[in-house]
This record gives C-alpha cells, structure tokens and sequence, in this order.
C-alpha cells in the first residue's frame, strides 16, 4: 500500500495525461520494434541459401587453409549484381603462348581450390559446372584453363571444372563422357547449370554468359576457322548451356555416338522433341577462338551417325543418361580442376 501512494496521487491529479503519454511511448515502442523486423527481412531470407551454396568451398577452404584463429565464417553475402561490373567490354584477340606453364597457371589463380570457385563479396547467381570432355589434348587444355578462370571470375559465377577423360585407347565418344561427368558432378554439388565445352574452344567476349536461361543455350555462334558465323541451322555443337532439369528431361545424350560427328544433332533433336528451344547470343558475342588442330587418332569419322540421328525419336528414352554405364578409374581433385578417368567400354563391333 506504501508504494501506490505517490502513483494513486498522480493518478488523481492528471490520470488521463498519465494515460495518454504511457500509450503513446508504447505505441512508438511497438512501431520501432517491427520496423527493425521489416528492415532485416530480406537478409534472413536470403541467410539460408547463401549458405547452403557456399559450404562446400568453405569447408575446403577451411581444412586447407585455416588455422583455428583464420576459419572462414560463413558471412550473408547479397546476391551479385545482375551484370558483373568486372566485364571487359567487346572481344579481344586471343593468343596462345606454347612456353605457358601449369604452374604459371596456378599461380594465377590462387582463389582457385581443387577446381572450384565462388566470388568472396557476393552470392553468385547460378552455381554452374564446367564439363570438358578429354583424351590426348593437354596443350590445348592449359591454354583453356589459362583463360577460363579468369574470364568465369569476371562473370562471378560460383563454378567448378570437370575434365572427363576416356581411359584406353578404344574410339572417343565425347557425348558419353559429357553424360558420365554430369552424373560425376552431381555427386559433389547440386549444379544449376551445366556446359558442355570442347578443350580447344575458347571464349573472346566476357559477355558470352556461363549462365544457363529457360531454353537450352548454345554459345558458339561463330569461331574464327569459320568466319564467325553459324555453320548450318541447328548446329549445336562446341559449346552449350543446359539447366540440371532441361538435361534430365531429354535423357542427356546418347552414349552411342563413337567416333566424330553427329552427336551434337543428336542432342538437338531431343531438345527439339521435348519442344525447347534453342537460343543464342548475338553473334558479336558468342564468339570463339578454336585452337588449330588435326583431327586424332582414335576418334575417326562415325559413319553411322545419320543411321543413329533418323533412330533418335525412337530410342532417347532407353539410351541417355540412365543407361551410361561406366567405371570410374580415379577421380583426383587437381588445383585447377577435377580429373576424372573413365572407362567408358568401346563400340559394339
Ligand atoms: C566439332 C564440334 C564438337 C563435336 C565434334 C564432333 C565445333 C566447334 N565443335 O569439333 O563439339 O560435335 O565436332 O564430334 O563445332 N577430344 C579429345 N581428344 C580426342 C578427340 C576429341 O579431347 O582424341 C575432345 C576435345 O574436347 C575436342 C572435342 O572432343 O575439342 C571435339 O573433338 P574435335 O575438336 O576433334 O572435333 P571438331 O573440332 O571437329
Ligand atoms: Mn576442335
């Protein structure tokens, strides 16, 4: 009772002043405290994914490079920019120096681990995994590696590099090995997007996207041994972009192309039987230098290939991506790429 006294006094004298201003520091106590909520929405929404796509790298970065004091801590990043600021402007002329070293390589590009990379400042918008199908081209390969990862790191991707590489000497099948290393991929990250690259295609303009859109997309419209200009309608070859899901649903490819030729239409002819379609950037964009070669041993032209194009409509369901059968002989985590040595059998006769 001693304690109401001096508060039953105010209450008697001005109670509806008292009452008033208690209600109205309240109210703003309120609206403080949910405009706080509103303003962090965003970012708690966008805490889980940042996380989730980073760990892996993270945790790698970790084991290799952390000692207790220096652990990465897993930071909410905003997601980058729409177009990279760190874009160079029109195509440049490339040039390959034979006296390039593997080391020189890798020092260039320290941000690298095991293959893989992720922009430190922001959440890259597709997580997208590089395939590169391969046997015998090792020149070839350090000149893409030399200019790859420096032009994937301006378009602040988060990606890593697969070279698929058929064991043996048995006929090459680039479709089969492209199909064993989405599968390989998938093992290690749940990649948005896909590309499959030939070893001796390289990019000159930074704006031709590692993105992949809603249609599959084919990013060399032009190389230099071609004018830069499309070979034939439909050509859908050297390079191309499709999502996890676009790939899955046309079975991946055929694993029965051996040889050279025809397993790119191949692929074209179920994109164009699930009824996607195929887009392009503008030709001054989807340009590339090939490095100049002959074709190999090993990989002769597939006579049968307009026999197997004409059967694709019939058989894409049975021959793909769940009937690639292979054995992995190893599998090493290389400063600039994942290596993976398949055997992938040979041709029936
Ligand atoms: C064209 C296509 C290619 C593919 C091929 C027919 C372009 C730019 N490229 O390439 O995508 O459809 O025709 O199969 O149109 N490879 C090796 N070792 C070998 C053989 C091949 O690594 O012994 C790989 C390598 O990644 C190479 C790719 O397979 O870039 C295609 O072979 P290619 O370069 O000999 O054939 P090309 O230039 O006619
Ligand atoms: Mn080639």
């Amino acid at each position: 009772m001693g304690f109401c006294l001096p508060v039953c006094k105010v209450f008697r004298r001005g109670k509806y002043l008292f009452l008033f201003l208690i209600s109205l520091s309240v109210l703003a106590w309120i609206a403080n405290l949910s405009g706080e909520t509103m303003k962090e929405a965003p970012v708690s929404f966008a805490t889980p994914q940042a996380l989730v796509k980073g760990e892996s790298l993270r945790e790698k970065l970790n084991a290799l490079t952390a000692t207790p004091d220096r652990l990465i801590t897993p930071a909410a990043k905003e997601q980058c920019p729409e177009e990279s600021p760190l874009l160079r402007k029109g195509a440049v002329k490339l040039s390959f120096e034979s006296s390039l070293k593997l080391k020189d390589v890798e020092s260039d590009n320290k941000a690298v681990i095991e293959g893989e990379f992720e922009p430190s400042d922001c959440t890259a918008r597709q997580s997208v995994a590089i395939l590169i199908p391969h046997r015998g081209r090792e020149k070839h390969l350090l000149y893409l590696l030399h200019h790859l990862h420096p032009f994937l790191q301006r378009q602040q991707l988060h990606y890593a590099i697969y070279i698929i590489q058929q064991a043996g000497d048995a006929t090459f099948n680039r479709a089969k090995l492209l199909n064993v290393g989405y599968l390989e991929a998938l093992k290690d990250y749940s990649w948005d997007c896909f590309i499959f690259h030939d070893v001796d295609l390289v990019p000159e303009n930074d704006h031709n996207l590692y993105f992949c859109d809603k249609q599959p997309k084919h990013l060399v419209v032009g190389r230099n041994a071609t004018g830069y200009k499309l070979r034939y309608k439909g050509y859908f070859g050297g390079v191309t972009a499709m999502n996890r899901d676009q790939f899955f649903q046309v079975n991946g490819f055929s694993n029965n192309y051996w040889g050279w030729g025809g397993e790119d239409d191949d692929l074209r002819v179920r994109v164009e039987l699930q009824k996607m379609k195929i887009v392009r950037p503008p030709a001054d964009i989807a340009r590339y230098t090939m490095v100049f070669h002959k074709r190999d041993s090993g990989n002769q032209i597939n006579k049968d290939r307009m026999r197997l194009l004409g059967r694709t409509p019939l058989v894409w369901r049975k021959d793909g991506l769940n009937s690639c059968s292979y054995k992995t002989m190893s599998l090493e985590r290389l400063p600039l790429y994942v290596n993976v040595t398949v055997d992938i059998g040979k041709p029936l006769s």
